[in-house]
């Protein structure tokens, strides 16, 4: 059996379209969860500082939803984690989602560079621990002992994404970066396609609609997720069967 891929090194990035399949809501547009509200009143360390209830009630609403029985991974999470598994080169999903649909459905070699929903830190001492429970203005840090100062363990606007060295590390390596259900404009996210290009990477979007970084990608499949991400890492494989084979 040939051994398929063995000379590539693959990076996608996902958003917050490869979850809307899957029942969570994204950010921008028509019934976003930023349809009707400024991200800054809920997304930056400012906002907690002034209205922590309003922001931790935003978070215990995503925390419930992402938790609801109905909410399971869709077939766009499932052929990433399926992928990864056979694949023979280097391989990064990097997602900026705080939901752990990349992990319910195998992923291993994942980053979140926005953070995680399910996890808890305190904005006192940085003690970080994974929870499901809301978070209340009223509960004490397990670790300091400070009251009112545990938030969700995510990245808001103003604070350094995680992972930043080996993500670009990557990235400045990669030979194909894909991405998929993303809107491009939070940076340093919408930056990997430039980064990518740069090193000579085939670039590819995966997203149902054209975006304000479509034109920096050689390649864009408009398609839901679920569709279009299992057929297109089917042809990865075959081409790099053909190729390698
Ligand atoms: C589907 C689909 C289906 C739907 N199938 N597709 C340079 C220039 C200008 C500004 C800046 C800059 N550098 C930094 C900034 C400031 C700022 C920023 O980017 N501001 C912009 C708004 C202009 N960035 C930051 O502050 C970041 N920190 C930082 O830069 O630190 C300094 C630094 C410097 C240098 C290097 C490194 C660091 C931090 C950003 C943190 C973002 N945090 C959030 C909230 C996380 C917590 C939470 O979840 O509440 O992250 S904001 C929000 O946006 C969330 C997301 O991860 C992020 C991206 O959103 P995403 O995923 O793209 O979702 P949508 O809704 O926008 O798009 C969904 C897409 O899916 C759409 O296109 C649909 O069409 C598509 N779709 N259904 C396929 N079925």
């Amino acid at each position: 059996m040939p051994n398929p891929c063995r000379s590539s090194r693959i990076v996608v990035l996902t958003g917050a379209g490869v979850s809307a399949e899957s029942g969570l809501a994204t950010f921008r547009g028509a019934s976003g969860l930023w349809e009707n509200v400024r991200p800054k009143d809920l997304a930056t360390p400012e906002a907690f500082a002034k209205r922590p209830l309003k922001v931790l009630a935003f978070y215990t609403a995503r925390r419930r939803a992402l938790l609801a029985s109905a909410v399971a991974p869709n077939a766009a999470h499932i052929a990433l984690a399926a992928f990864e598994r056979r694949f023979r080169g280097e391989f990064l999903l990097v997602t900026q989602n705080v939901d752990d649909l990349h992990e319910r459905a195998g992923s291993q070699k994942l980053r979140h560079m926005h953070g995680e929903l399910l996890r808890t830190r305190c904005a006192n001492c940085g003690h970080e621990f994974a929870s499901t429970a809301d978070i209340s203005t009223a509960d004490s840090c397990p670790a300091c002992g400070r009251v009112g100062r545990l938030r969700p363990a995510v990245v808001w606007f103003g604070e350094m994404p995680l992972f930043m060295d080996e993500i670009s590390a990557v990235l400045g390596r990669c030979d194909l970066f894909i991405a998929i259900g993303t809107s491009g404009q939070v940076y340093p996210a919408a930056g990997f396609v430039e980064i990518a290009r740069r090193v000579g990477a085939r670039t590819v979007e995966i997203n149902i609609e054209k975006t304000t970084a479509s034109s920096l990608f050689q390649e864009s499949v408009r398609s839901p997720a679920s569709n279009a991400v299992p057929i297109f890492l089917e042809r990865i494989e075959c081409d790099l069967l053909r190729l390698n084979g």
